[in-house]
């Protein structure tokens, strides 16, 4: 099949017929994401809180992707050899440019470094853009949020044991990420 250049991901919203707007995340079950939500609700007072069902670590953007390169998306998640960890989300912060709010991990595993080096290895090699920021993991909790100082929390601790394909639906009221699929990370060491 033939490779995907970089005219293939032009930004839309991702609901026409020929692509999907998909990312590669770490999605939180419910306990995480109600003890996140509470920190949230707790330290960030202006700003628009991103609603719990939306909570997730971005690993890898993709823009539009056309529906027939999807199966090769797949197929990477298949054959990727990430292995579990956990993650102390631990610090809250803001960035004042895109005036975003987040919480993140003060200290970064070594395996979530790991998974994230092997996905963009993957994508570049399968003819995909390979994200070009840095990675900083994080979690956005808020939009269009007033700067505020960093604050240090009561981690919250996630046992990160699989990774997911996410589609993201542009609606009127916001966002709507739909899981696609999700694979397991190898559970050898649970401990970064
Ligand atoms: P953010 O949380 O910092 O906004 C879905 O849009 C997810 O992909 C969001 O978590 C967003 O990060 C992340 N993302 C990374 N690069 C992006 C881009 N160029 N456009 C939109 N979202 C991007």
């Amino acid at each position: 099949m033939a490779k995907v250049g970089l005219a293939d991901f032009m930004p839309g919203n991702g609901s026409d017929g020929g692509t999907q707007r998909l990312f590669w995340a770490l999605w939180p079950d419910e306990t995480v994401r109600r003890a996140v939500a509470r920190l949230a609700r707790g330290v960030i007072s202006s700003g628009h809180l991103v609603p719990p069902e939306n909570l997730h670590v971005t690993l890898a953007f993709l823009g539009d992707v056309p529906v027939e390169a999807i199966s090769r998306v797949r197929a990477i998640g298949a054959e990727l050899p990430g292995s579990a960890f956990a993650l102390e989300l631990d610090r809250i912060g803001c960035w004042p440019r895109p005036r975003i709010s987040w919480i993140a991990p003060s200290h970064m595993p070594v395996l979530l470094v790991q998974l994230h080096r092997e996905l963009r290895q993957a994508l570049r090699k399968a003819g995909f853009p390979a994200p070009a920021r840095r990675f900083a993991p994080h979690m956005t909790l808020a939009r269009r949020s007033a700067p505020h100082a960093f604050q240090n929390v009561t981690p919250v601790v996630w046992s990160i044991e699989r990774i997911a394909l996410i589609r993201s639906h542009l609606e009127q009221i916001g966002a709507r990420y739909e899981i696609l699929y999700e694979w397991p990370l190898r559970l050898k060491n649970t401990r970064g």
